[in-house]
């Protein structure tokens, strides 16, 4: 008769439970008693790289456009965009909000081009947070 550990038994008896030999863990969903294909399941915590886009005060842009820029490109109501338009008057720059890097880009790209189309200096830049 082949001697056999104790501890092996315990770990053939938890793979034969289907759980890992370091005990036990939640079923996966994956269904492996069904399709005999052993997946991981691992949670995707990778937190992707954020951007804020700011913008800057100058001496010629009108008070109520900065605020028609901030409600139609950064969807504040007319509150919360006096409120960071006067922040950017008196301070000098100030964040309209924080995205992904593409999402920022695009609101960079938009906000210079409707700015110049309606023949205005607005500067509006984005940074890394
Ligand atoms: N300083 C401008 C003025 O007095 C107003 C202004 C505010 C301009 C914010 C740009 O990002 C800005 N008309």
């Amino acid at each position: 008769m082949k001697k056999v550990e104790i501890h092996s038994l315990v770990h053939v008896a938890r793979m034969a439970a289907n759980e890992p030999p370091d005990g036990p863990r939640r079923d996966d969903g994956d269904s492996e008693s069904k399709t005999g294909i052993v997946t991981k399941t691992r949670p995707k915590t990778k937190k992707p790289n954020l951007y804020k886009v700011l913008l800057l005060n100058d001496d010629f842009t009108p008070m109520e456009f900065v605020v028609l820029v901030l409600q139609r490109f950064f969807n504040k109501g007319q509150e919360d965009a006096t409120r960071i338009m006067l922040h950017v008057h008196h301070k000098g720059v100030g964040i309209c909000g924080v995205y992904t890097y593409e999402v920022a880009e695009t609101k960079v790209t938009q906000v210079m081009d409707f700015s110049r189309q309606h023949g205005h200096p607005l500067q509006c830049t984005m940074e890394k947070e």
